[in-house]
């Protein structure tokens, strides 16, 4: 895939609720605190929005956005530690944050943990 989308344009690969908790940020432990957010998924980054899918999709650019990781040196992969949850996946990005996202239906989050190991691996080459 060539280029990347910008923050307020990002190329949006995939979009789902997926249930999500950032355990760490700089190295530094956090609470966590499960929600379930809008993800999606650009060709170099993931973005998260606390607003309804519809209100997300018709509205990219908008202040909804909460947080967002750049994927770039990011290490994608299951866990079975970090959470008590079943199907929970960890990114842990290059600056040491570290997030979960989680799914109750494998099916849905075994994609997502597929595509984003699949966009980290190809921005080696970039
Ligand atoms: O990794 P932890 O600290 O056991 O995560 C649990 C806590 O965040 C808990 O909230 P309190 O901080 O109020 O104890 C949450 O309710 C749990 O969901 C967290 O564990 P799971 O296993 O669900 O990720």
């Amino acid at each position: 895939i060539g280029g990347s989308g910008t923050l307020d344009t990002p190329i949006v690969l995939k979009g789902e609720y997926l249930n999500k908790a950032k355990i760490s940020e700089g190295g530094k432990k956090l609470r966590k605190n499960w929600t379930s957010t809008w993800v999606v998924l650009d060709t170099d980054k993931l973005l998260f929005y606390k607003e309804s899918k519809q209100e997300a999709l018709t509205n990219l650019k908008s202040g909804a956005r909460t947080d967002w990781v750049d994927l770039h040196g990011a290490m994608v992969e299951w866990t079975t530690e970090r959470s008590s949850r079943k199907n929970v996946v960890q990114i842990t990005t290059s600056s040491g944050s570290e997030y979960l996202l989680q799914a109750d239906n494998y099916s849905i989050i075994c994609k997502w943990h597929d595509a984003m190991k699949r966009t980290a691996d190809s921005l080696c080459t970039t």
